[in-house]
């Protein structure tokens, strides 16, 4: 169902067309579809698209900061809707979130985001490119149960492993969990720095937080 619907928010993305793909992210909340299908199964495959072309050497980094700036604009439209979900719901606990230092990845980050928050949980979301100290201190200051960090880049994902050592240090462990995810983070790389939780995807990174606050 929607099938040509779902292909033509894959294409806008392809061509980096932010215009069409709000036009279509809006076409396909008032066909029913739900916000997090048109991106999974819309969006994010024209971004796997561009990110294998760019791998291979055939499409370039316009293209792919284009790409990333429709998809910014389709998520600008459907994560208002699934944050709603959130609403007048207990809180289950407060998560600190962001992307770690030397990564500006940030649309992975932010669905996690809005899905913890639509999910019950309070998020304060510390955006990309994030010091690693700066997950230990926020977390204290607000006294956080979860801190989450988000890598794209296996440059980057190193940076994991600091902050878990930086909680460490500020005693904040074992009281303060970790989740980390990105796509080039592992549960067996999870385990290896430390980490208590790891999330595929965003409705993971939902189940991995309520299990470690026992929801
Ligand atoms: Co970049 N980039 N990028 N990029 N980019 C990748 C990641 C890459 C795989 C493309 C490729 O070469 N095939 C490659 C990394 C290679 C590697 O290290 N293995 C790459 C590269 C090389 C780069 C640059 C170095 C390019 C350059 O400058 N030469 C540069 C680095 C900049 C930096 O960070 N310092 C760069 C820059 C950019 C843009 C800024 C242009 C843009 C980002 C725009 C933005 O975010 N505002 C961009 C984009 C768009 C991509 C791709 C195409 C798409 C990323 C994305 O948004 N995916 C990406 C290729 C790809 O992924 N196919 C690529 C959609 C998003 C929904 O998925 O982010 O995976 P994702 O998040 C998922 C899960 O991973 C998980 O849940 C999310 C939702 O389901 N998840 C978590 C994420 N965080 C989590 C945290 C959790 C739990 C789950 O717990 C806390």
């Amino acid at each position: 169902m929607h099938d040509d619907l779902l292909s033509a928010m894959r294409q806008s993305i392809i061509d980096g067309d932010p215009d069409r793909a709000v036009e279509l992210a809006r076409r396909g909340l008032t066909l029913g579809i739900a916000p997090l299908d048109a991106i999974n199964r819309g969006y994010v495959p024209g971004l796997d698209y561009v990110g294998d072309h760019f791998g291979k050497g055939e499409m370039f980094l316009p293209d792919l900061v284009m790409a990333g700036e429709a998809m910014k604009a389709a998520t600008g439209v459907l994560e208002p809707e699934l944050q709603k979900a959130g609403a007048r719901r207990e809180i289950l606990g407060t998560v600190v979130l962001g992307t770690v230092k030397g990564d500006i990845h940030e649309i992975g980050k932010t669905l996690v985001s809005t899905m913890l928050s639509a999910s019950g949980f309070a998020v304060d979301d510390l955006g990309v490119d994030v010091p690693f100290e700066t997950f230990a201190t926020r977390a204290r200051e607000i006294g956080a149960d979860i801190v989450g960090v988000s890598a794209l880049l296996t440059t980057t994902m190193t940076g994991q492993r600091n902050v878990v050592e930086s909680l460490e240090r500020h005693g904040l462990r074992p009281r303060v969990k970790i989740i980390v995810g990105g796509a080039p983070v592992t549960r067996a790389w999870a385990e290896e720095i430390g980490a208590d939780g790891y999330g595929e995807d965003a409705v993971a990174a939902v189940a991995a937080a309520k299990a470690l606050v026992g929801k």
